[in-house]
């Protein structure tokens, strides 16, 4: 058998174990997993360091224009090669409808702004305007084209679509098989504080936390995850931020619900006393949801531990610092006019590596399984998230002993900050492939823009869950499970 490249000498890591052994890869895929094999065009020798599958980076805001009119700094260039040198093979940003938008041509301007990835993408739709046209001719022609996950908000005025919309999707999601993300925060509560806060005039950015609490993320997971039920379709609630939250999502589970989940690096590495930093700094560490706390971390940790997470995802939203980003509305604005988010995409799996795996807190079979094979389920990646034979060579070599201190000075973003400055961490990616092409390596790109190619995608695998019927449409009893 003759390879293109044969990976030999490391220890292979997959979602079920261990083993030392050799990869060959011909054409772009995994040919051969063996003991030892000869040959290669290319020889890589990854002795003394971990084989795993390249991370699929399953929520990043790249070349999107947030509601209120802010463009991510990062496009598909910068954004896929800062990916890549944090160990990813592929990411799935968002496309977004803002309302009055075609879903057609969101596609279309999405598909140009990707054309420039160095790794592979997807993209999963915000639908902001669930019209008649989007959701009978739109977004049928969206999945048929493989884009099978889309997100809806519960907060913000310009993207809140209410439970009646929100139901809407979820039926039209459930009849194509595809998965609806759903940002949980209960926008009412949110206003509510807003107005408080602002009568008081507590605008700094430490009020951004305070505006939108805890509760307002549990009641709204709560509803979103019931809303699901009714009509039986699979959900995702991206970005858990609370131990309440993450507890409805877990007893759910058991439940029955096709729920999953992801939390992010920053709700474990970061706390709400990041945004009383002096002057305007805070307005670095604003996110929604927002920071939490200690507390949360230690219970987000377990939640990580025990399996409710099905992942740990970036939520890469790249504002920066200046007056294209966090200042479109002046150096002084208050919170509510500030834009929500921070990077992170290059920091996910070194983090998740170095505190979790490195502190042991989860084993490095978790580590696979959280950073690219348990999403590529969940989101219908069919070639992607695996070491096997026939799998796309979507590959991270990494070194599991080398510490790095993180710089700004060292991202590959166009940001002009990272939130993780200072912070040591254990665990280097230091070859990066996707489909057998050398992305990264040893801290060089050397990849070509445009390199990265579409991937459409399978409805989620569900198989694992059982679902749930509602006793009002138990063909049984009542009206039967077409009027879902
Ligand atoms: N939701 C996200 O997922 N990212 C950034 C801001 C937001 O509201
Ligand atoms: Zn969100
Ligand atoms: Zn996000």
């Amino acid at each position: 058998m003759t390879f293109d490249t044969v990976i030999h000498g490391g220890t292979v890591v997959t979602a079920d174990g261990l083993f030392k052994g050799d990869l060959g890869i011909r054409d772009g895929r995994i040919a051969a997993v063996c003991e030892t094999l000869q040959g290669g065009a290319r020889r890589i020798d990854a002795g003394g360091r971990l084989v795993m599958p390249g991370g699929i980076e399953t929520h990043a805001h790249i070349a999107q224009e947030s509601s209120s009119g802010v463009m991510s700094a990062d496009d598909y260039l910068s954004g896929s090669i800062s990916a890549a040198f944090g160990g990813n093979s592929s990411f799935i940003p968002f496309a977004a409808q803002h309302r009055g938008q075609s879903v057609d041509e969101v596609i279309a301007t999405y598909d140009a702004r990707g054309s420039r990835s160095v790794i592979d993408y997807s993209y999963h739709l915000i639908i902001s305007d669930p019209t008649e046209t989007v959701l009978r001719e739109e977004l049928p022609r969206a999945f048929a084209r493989g884009i099978t996950s889309f997100k809806v908000f519960m907060t913000y005025d310009l993207m809140n679509l209410g439970d009646g919309g929100m139901l809407d999707i979820l039926s039209v999601a459930r009849a194509h098989g595809a998965i609806t993300m759903v940002h949980a925060e209960n926008n009412d509560m949110v206003s509510w504080m807003n107005g408080r806060l602002a009568a008081k005039g507590l605008t700094a950015p430490r009020y951004h936390a305070i505006s939108r609490p805890e509760l307002a993320e549990e009641e709204a997971i709560n509803r979103a995850i019931q809303l699901a039920k009714l009509v039986d379709a699979p959900l995702f609630i991206v970005h858990v931020s609370t131990a309440g939250g993450a507890e409805i999502v877990r007893r759910e589970q058991w439940n029955g619900a096709k729920l999953y989940a992801e939390t992010c690096p920053h709700y474990l590495a970061l706390t709400r006393d990041d945004l009383d930093r002096p002057g305007m700094e805070g307005a670095k560490f604003m996110c929604s949801p927002p920071l939490r706390d200690a507390a949360t971390q230690e219970a987000l940790w377990k939640h990580i531990r025990m399996g409710t997470f099905v992942g740990v995802h970036s939520d890469h939203a790249p504002y920066r610092y200046d007056e294209t980003g966090k200042f479109l509305n002046g150096a002084d604005a208050p919170y509510p006019k500030i834009a929500n988010g921070m990077p992170g995409i290059a920091a996910r799996l070194p983090y998740l590596f170095s505190e979790g795996v490195v502190k042991g807190r989860i084993t490095p079979e978790q580590f696979v399984a959280l950073s690219a094979t348990n999403t590529a389920k969940v989101f219908g990646c069919t070639t992607k998230g695996r070491i096997a034979p026939g799998w796309d060579a979507d590959i991270a070599i990494w070194d599991p002993e080398e510490t790095r201190t993180v710089r700004l000075a060292d991202q590959h973003d166009n940001m002009d900050y990272t939130p993780f400055e200072g912070m040591a961490l254990t665990g280097v990616p230091k070859l990066v492939m996707t489909r057998g092409q050398v992305i990264v390596e040893e801290d060089k790109l050397v990849a070509r823009e445009g390199q990265g190619r579409f991937f459409g995608r399978a409805p989620a695998d569900l198989r694992a869950t059982s679902g749930y019927m509602a006793k009002e449409f138990d063909p049984r009893q009542n009206f039967g499970t077409e009027l879902r």
